[in-house]
């Protein structure tokens, strides 16, 4: 077998979450390209009811569940019901996330605990649910998606930022303690992609023009343009693969080179 086959995703089952479009979808469906069976989760029927249709449409037979993500009992509960239906979790993604843009003095502590809960508490509760099974077989492969908030700060995202950031070191951290088993724990850190979560940041004007924060980002990327979600694809491959048996607790920004950059002068 050539050298390529290091990068096949044969026979393991990938669990994406909130995975029934943008960033998690384009992953899953790289999984599924590569030969892995697609587990993913949304939090209610309807989303998880348009997942498995755009899996459909891309011939990908994915397995669909409804599950809050913050909710431990559902989580575990969902693990054992995907162990039985569908097999062990080789592969986790833990891509659902939330962002609330609100300057700090003006968000609520509710808010701010929303946003931790289910971008930083919800990964630790998942991860911590599939890891005794990846100890058992011997293996497993786990993916927080960060951010470029894992790393800089900005205005109004004050919440969003102190979850990535502790989600860069909550994989550090099961890198660190579950190494031995022969499970790594990775991020991808995207940069600004067009999905739903940023479309209010690339809306038109109503003159036409672009919105400030999009000719900003244009101007912040070496690559002059937003992400795409299929430009996740092939990092995200790679990290659940065998290819990378000896990366762990590794952030890779996918980022079109914002963090390298001062930014282009106006
Ligand atoms: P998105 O379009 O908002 O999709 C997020 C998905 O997660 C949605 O399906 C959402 O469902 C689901 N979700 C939210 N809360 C959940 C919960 N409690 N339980 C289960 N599912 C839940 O976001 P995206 O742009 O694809 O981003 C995906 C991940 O990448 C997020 O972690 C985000 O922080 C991160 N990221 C995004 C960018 C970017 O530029 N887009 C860059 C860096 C990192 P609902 O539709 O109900 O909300
Ligand atoms: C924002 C954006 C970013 C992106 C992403 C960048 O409001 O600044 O939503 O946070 O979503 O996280 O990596």
């Amino acid at each position: 077998m050539g050298f390529e086959q290091n990068f096949s995703l044969k026979g393991k089952v990938a669990w994406v979450t909130g995975a029934s479009y943008g960033i998690g979808f384009a992953i899953a469906s790289a999984y599924a390209e590569s030969g892995a069976t697609i587990v993913f989760n949304d939090i209610n029927q309807e989303l998880v009811d348009k997942g498995l249709k755009a899996y459909a449409d891309k011939g990908i037979k994915a397995h669909g569940y409804v599950c809050d993500v913050t909710d431990e009992a559902a989580v575990n509960a969902l693990v054992e019901k995907i162990e039985k239906e569908v097999g062990v979790v080789d592969i986790l993604v833990n891509n659902a996330g939330i962002i609330r843009r609100i300057p700090m003095t003006e968000m609520s502590a509710a808010e701010f605990r929303k946003v931790i809960d289910v971008d930083l508490n919800a990964p630790f509760i998942v991860s911590k649910a599939v890891i005794p099974s990846m100890i058992k077989k011997g293996h497993g492969k786990i993916i927080n998606i960060c951010s470029m908030m894992s790393e800089l700060g900005r205005e109004t995202v004050s919440a969003y930022a102190a979850a990535k950031g502790g989600l860069k070191m909550l994989t550090r951290n099961i890198c660190s303690e579950y190494g031995k088993y022969n499970i790594q724990c990775n991020g991808i850190g995207p940069g600004y992609i067009a999905t739903p979560q940023t479309a209010p940041l690339r809306e038109r004007q109503p003159d036409g023009s672009r919105h400030p924060f999009d000719s900003f980002i244009i101007a912040k990327t070496p690559a002059e343009r937003w992400g795409e979600t299929s430009d996740l694809m092939g990092p995200a491959v790679f990290l659940a693969s065998d290819a990378s048996n000896f990366v762990n607790g590794h952030i890779l920004y996918v980022d079109g080179g914002i963090l390298a950059y001062i930014g282009k002068q106006p």
